[in-house]
């Protein structure tokens, strides 16, 4: 399933010895506001020399099948996930830094730490999320945010409103997520909106999404 992998793919060298590093966040965070209250911030490249990154946790985590209730049934979820709670150790010191980062940049407007990291490892192009709110938790009825860090082959995030009169008009963003790309939904993105990461038939190597989340989000 892995063989994809090869390091070359997504070269983006940093230093000689190739280590992943991040850049800074502030002036250079773009923000989109969408209706509702929602808005997402987005930053291309955010990591860059993502390869050892990318080749550790496809290595390191203890990845696992996921089942998930979906219109009243218990459906196999066709990725592979973990998610660490807020007092696990990460599985590498960079997703340290990056939540860390992550929390010094938002504290102010979120109120709160990122603590938890979500990853999902989309093994090809079979893989996929349909369409759903992070709304288990606070963000059900609380504005909240999740900030996702992309490392791997390029998949497409769609975003569309959650009540159905509100995309009647097929309305729908496509956000294209690459080695690197960080990109954050706040505001009440989880409750009025929905998400996804569609299946396609691209021939696509591995692609892992790295969501940190505060406390009673999910
Ligand atoms: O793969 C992604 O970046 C999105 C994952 C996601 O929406 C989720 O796990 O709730």
């Amino acid at each position: 399933m892995l063989e994809a992998l090869q390091g070359s793919l997504f070269d983006n060298p940093v230093d000689s010895a190739g280590a992943p590093q991040l850049g800074p966040l502030r002036d250079r965070v773009r923000r989109t506001a969408l209706e509702h209250g929602a808005w997402v911030d987005q930053l291309p490249t955010w990591l860059a020399g993502g390869d050892l990154l990318l080749e550790a946790l496809l290595h390191d985590v203890p990845w696992k099948a996921e089942r998930r209730e979906m219109y009243e049934r218990i459906v196999d979820v066709p990725r592979l996930t973990k998610f660490y709670e807020a007092d696990e150790p990460l599985p590498h010191p960079l997703l340290i830094r990056a939540r860390d980062a992550l929390s010094e940049f938002y504290g102010a407007e979120l109120g709160e730490p990122f603590v938890t990291a979500g990853l999902c490892l989309y093994r090809d192009g079979a893989d996929s999320v349909a369409w759903h709110g992070d709304r288990i938790g606070r963000s059900r009825n609380q504005d909240t945010m999740v900030a996702i860090l992309s490392v791997g082959s390029a998949r497409s995030l769609m975003l569309r409103p959650r009540s159905p009169s509100a995309r009647s008009g097929g309305h729908s963003i496509k956000h294209s997520l690459g080695h690197g790309d960080l990109i954050v939904m706040g505001g009440s993105c989880q409750r009025t909106w929905d998400h996804c990461i569609p299946k396609t038939s691209r021939p696509v190597g591995p692609r892992i999404s790295i969501q940190f989340r505060p406390r009673g989000v999910r």
